[in-house]
């Protein structure tokens, strides 16, 4: 958006089980072995260890491409086209190739169980719908953070509460919330504190949501220490690089610019 380039943390959450329509569609395109990964965009990797389900847009087109004789990535096609152009390890080994297999809608993912790197949500967590994901940013795939994005607090409270009208079972909204960042201004989770002062009934109040997301980014970028994982105590300014460079050396993340 405007000016400069918006570096962000794109993680890998592989497919443990595909909801059954999917899974017969897929047959064929996906070779038996090969892992599937849904791949979101974040700012936020320190706050990965709170991640409880991984929002897609339920009207959005999205691709899956094959990035290696092993792994296919789902994301949107701008996003998979600007991938095959950054030269990472292991990703589009052809500059500017990005070989599309199938092509879905966001609400055919809805359900799939999907692992979460760094999550205490070992079982794995679920694909959900946010009918505010953008198809111009990031991957078009936004990972679930309840704690620290009000986006993300919102949508999951209104999934909750409607559970049936958009297709899901509640509980798939309702995993822990994991307290990760200590701030002065808002205790250990900004998000809900920040939604209940501004009063925010919905994922649709985009102007308090604005507000509430710039007072957290601010709070918790440069007052912010860490509670939580390998880099307790450390604050979040400095935890946040030293998370992200762990999620790469495992081979959970790599670098994505737009
Ligand atoms: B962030 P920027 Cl904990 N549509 O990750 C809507 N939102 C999107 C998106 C899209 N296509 N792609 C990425 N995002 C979200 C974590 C997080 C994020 C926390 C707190 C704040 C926060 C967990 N969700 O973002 O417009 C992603 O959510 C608020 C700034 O490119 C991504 O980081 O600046 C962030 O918005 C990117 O927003």
């Amino acid at each position: 958006e405007g000016v400069g380039v918006q570096e962000y943390t794109a993680l890998k959450l592989k497919v443990k089980e595909w909801p059954e329509a999917t899974k017969k569609a897929l047959e064929g395109k996906v070779p038996d072995g090969a892992n599937v990964f849904f791949i979101p965009a974040t700012l936020r990797p320190e706050t990965m260890y709170g991640q409880t389900c991984c929002f897609v847009g339920p009207n959005i087109e999205y691709g899956i491409f094959k990035v290696s004789e092993s792994e296919y990535f789902v994301c949107s096609q701008r996003a998979a086209r600007n991938m095959s152009f950054q030269a990472q390890p292991g990703i589009f080994s052809e500059w500017g190739q990005h070989p599309q297999v199938a092509s879905f809608k966001g609400k055919d993912f809805i359900g799939t169980v999907i692992n979460a790197p760094l999550s205490i949500h070992k079982e794995g967590v679920r694909i959900l719908p946010m009918e505010t994901v953008k198809d111009t940013k990031g991957t078009a795939v936004v990972t679930c953070v309840p704690s620290d994005s009000p986006d993300d607090y919102a949508t999951i409270l209104d999934l909750a509460k409607k559970a049936e009208y958009y297709g899901i079972q509640k509980e798939w909204a309702e995993l822990e919330i994991l307290p990760i960042i200590e701030t002065p201004s808002y205790g250990n989770l900004t998000a809900k504190k920040l939604v209940e002062e501004l009063k925010i009934q919905s994922p649709k109040d985009t102007k308090k949501l604005e507000e509430a997301k710039e007072k957290a980014y601010k709070e918790g970028f440069y007052k912010g220490t860490m509670i939580y994982g390998d880099f307790k105590g450390k604050p979040v300014e400095q935890a946040k690089d030293l998370v992200r460079q762990q999620l790469i050396d495992s081979g959970d993340a790599f670098n994505y610019a737009e």
